[in-house]
């Protein structure tokens, strides 16, 4: 992936700026990232491993950190399995199995699988305990509005908006890990809920959506999605993109997709004035617009 002399250019400023870490911004392979670190002589992360790392320093309920935990060991698994055809291979060819480097390997590969199991285990009782919320809400003929988005567009600045209550919205990546669900009346006798969850990224580790399947799974069956995009970001059409992207993989379905309501935020950081635009250019900040964008919601 990389050429001898940007290996060169690297080397000279790991020795100059006395760096120790390495983190380069695109998925390595086991290969790879061994390669690397053989040449530089320090350590190396890649795209995925650094986003497992900010989850795992965000999760906080329990639930968090198994789905963490989850991706972090699939992302392990596949490593040592790697790992292990490379030094088959340098053994040259021979067919001899059960060398010591070998059986540690098997071990541990079946360790952490045993794991996997016991965490899949336990994301199930999650998954029930969900369904049973959401038979609730059905029964209350509550409509449930998810908001999506981008790690940082202001969903949970949005959420507490809209329900009053005081989900943790910080200038950092991947604040929320959870589903928080809260209730918000519309007027008329009319109450939605409103869903708050994970933020998106580009080239998201395919580890984190698999094992995120419980929190992701509210957003197949929240009644309508509403994208949340931070306006004042130039990337912002990308950023959009990416979330359709990912919900795709996450098994949202082509309906609910084209009936996505989509909400500029942040408007109170763009240099344009929206103030006459239409109802879906906000500030969850400071509050302008949200109102109109109440109201609109109630004609679902
Ligand atoms: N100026 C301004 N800042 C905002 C607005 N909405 C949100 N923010 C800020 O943007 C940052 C991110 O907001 P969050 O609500 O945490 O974003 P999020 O989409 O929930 O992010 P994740 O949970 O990481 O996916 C926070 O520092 C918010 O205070 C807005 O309309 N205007
Ligand atoms: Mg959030």
């Amino acid at each position: 992936m990389l050429g001898k002399g940007i290996i060169g250019e690297i080397l000279k400023y790991i020795l100059i700026k006395k760096i120790n870490l390495l983190i380069v911004n695109s998925i390595l392979s086991p290969r790879q990232q061994k390669n690397l670190e053989d040449r530089l002589k320090i350590k190396v992360i890649d795209r995925t491993g650094i986003i497992l790392e900010i989850f795992s320093k965000r999760a906080k309920s329990k639930e968090g950190k198994l789905q963490v935990e989850l991706a972090d060991l699939i992302y392990r698994k596949s490593r040592l399995v790697r790992a292990w055809t490379h030094l088959e291979r340098q053994r040259g060819g021979t067919t001899f199995i059960g060398g010591p480097g070998e059986l540690q390997i098997e071990l541990d590969r079946r360790l952490i699988q045993e794991k996997i199991i016991r965490i899949k285990t336990n994301l199930k009782k999650v998954k029930s305990r969900r369904n049973q919320q959401r038979k609730l809400r059905k029964k209350a003929n509550f409509k449930t509005f998810a908001l999506v988005g981008y790690t940082n567009a202001g969903k949970s600045k949005l959420f507490n908006c809209l329900t009053k209550k005081k989900q943790s919205s910080k200038n950092v990546m991947f604040e929320t890990l959870d589903t928080k669900t809260g209730r918000v009346y519309l007027g008329k006798n009319k109450y939605i809920g409103v869903i708050d969850t994970v933020g998106f990224i580009n080239n998201i580790p395919t580890q984190l959506i698999e094992s995120f399947k419980a929190t992701l799974e509210e957003l197949v069956y929240a009644d309508v999605l509403i994208n949340v995009i931070d306006i004042s970001d130039l990337d912002y059409k990308n950023k959009e993109k990416v979330t359709i992207e990912t919900l795709r993989m996450a098994n949202v379905s082509e309906e609910k997709i084209n009936k996505m309501i989509t909400v500029y935020n942040k408007i109170d950081l763009s240099p344009y004035n929206f103030s006459s635009e239409s109802m879906n250019y906000i500030s969850a900040y400071t509050g302008q617009g949200i109102e109109k964008f109440k109201a609109s919601l109630i004609k679902y």
